[in-house]
């Protein structure tokens, strides 16, 4: 099947992102529109490969994940993604979608961002709804709002779009694209301190934090001076702006967190180890600077001619657990069948 051409069965791949603007809090969330800005780098390791069968006469859709069925809110959220393309194409045939995730099992990284951008590019195909990048940007968010800067490589700001106006308004205006950089040579060295799943869901964690926690209106104001001061940053290529902006984002959006009312505290000792060894890197005059998402896993941005070092002092820092290294990947595209 070709691009849009509407003969049923499309494949599509796409990578996940890692934000250094933070995605964190959403102002709507049936249409997943955030309440702030964000940016990634999207990477060049783990990909996601989806393939959407049309199948007509079927009365259920058929979901497989690595092989074997998809089950729970996996299920339920693949299911109403696909409702969402089936309403926009007027064809209402279920589907057989099979999913292959390479996030080795259990490493404790979110694959929801590569799963529904590869999702949204293969079943618009498979569809045929003909969408440009940025309309296929705005039905990945719908699918997990990460997802909408996958579609992109290298790095991607996703707009939170306008808030006064109608629903439409701001669904047309929330969509990611892609980032003027100059050369960086960026790595992202990923340290696996915990592969069991999260204790609170990214959703939940969000709602929460936006809900009660005292800190949350504060960052979310910080963070978009922050987005002002990473596009400059990554504009003239420099690499500890890029670093250091990303690094107090970050832990800013965990210390909302920890002021949510429960507390929702995603860092674990092996976390707080990891990061210690990124200053003791920085004081030793390597640009290493760390990032965490809604887990306790470490990212840490630094120079590729670095990486191997900066992952080097990582694991004996946390012996025994896994440690990646990532670079700039591409977006989310089509394969040929
Ligand atoms: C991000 N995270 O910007 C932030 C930083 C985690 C921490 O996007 O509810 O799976 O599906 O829109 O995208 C993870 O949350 O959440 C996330 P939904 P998503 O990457």
């Amino acid at each position: 099947a070709g691009r849009g051409s509407g003969a049923g069965t499309a494949t599509a791949v796409a990578h996940p992102n890692i934000a250094l603007v933070k995605y964190w809090g959403k102002r709507d969330e049936r249409l997943f529109l955030p309440r702030t800005d964000s940016l990634s780098m999207t990477l060049d390791i783990f990909p996601t490969t989806t393939r959407v069968r049309l199948a007509p006469g079927a009365e259920h859709d058929t979901l497989t994940f690595n092989g074997a069925p998809a089950t729970g809110e996996a299920r339920r959220r693949i299911a109403a993604f696909l409702d969402l393309v089936r309403e926009r194409a007027a064809l209402g045939h279920r589907a057989v979608v099979d999913t292959v995730n390479t996030v080795p099992t259990g490493a404790g990284l979110a694959s929801s961002a590569s799963g529904f951008a590869a999702l949204a590019v293969a079943a618009a195909a498979a569809y045929g709804l003909a969408l440009d990048a940025t309309a296929l940007s705005r039905l990945a968010r719908r699918g997990s709002g990460s997802a909408s800067r996958s579609l992109f490589g290298d790095f991607a700001v996703w707009h939170a779009g306008v808030s006064a106006g109608t629903a439409e308004q701001a669904d047309l205006s929330s969509y990611a694209e892609p980032v003027h950089a100059a050369p960086l040579d960026p790595a992202l060295v990923i340290a696996v301190v915990d592969a069991g799943p999260k204790a609170v869901s990214s959703r939940e964690a969000m709602r929460r934090t936006v809900g009660t926690s005292p800190l949350y209106e504060p960052w979310a104001h910080s963070s978009g001076a922050d987005l002002a001061d990473m596009r400059a940053a990554l504009g003239r290529g420099d690499l500890e702006a890029v670093g250091e902006i990303a690094e107090r984002n970050a832990l800013g959006m965990h210390a909302t967190m920890l002021a949510a009312r429960p507390a929702v505290r995603y860092m674990s000792p092996a976390s707080l180890t990891v990061l210690d060894s990124v200053l003791q890197l920085r004081r030793e005059g390597t640009a290493a600077y760390a990032t965490m998402d809604a887990g306790p896993n470490v990212k840490v941005l630094c120079r590729r001619a670095d990486a191997q070092r900066v992952a080097a002092a990582v694991r004996s820092a946390v012996p025994g657990r896994a440690v990646h290294i990532a670079g700039p990947g591409p977006g989310a595209r089509l394969l040929s069948e």
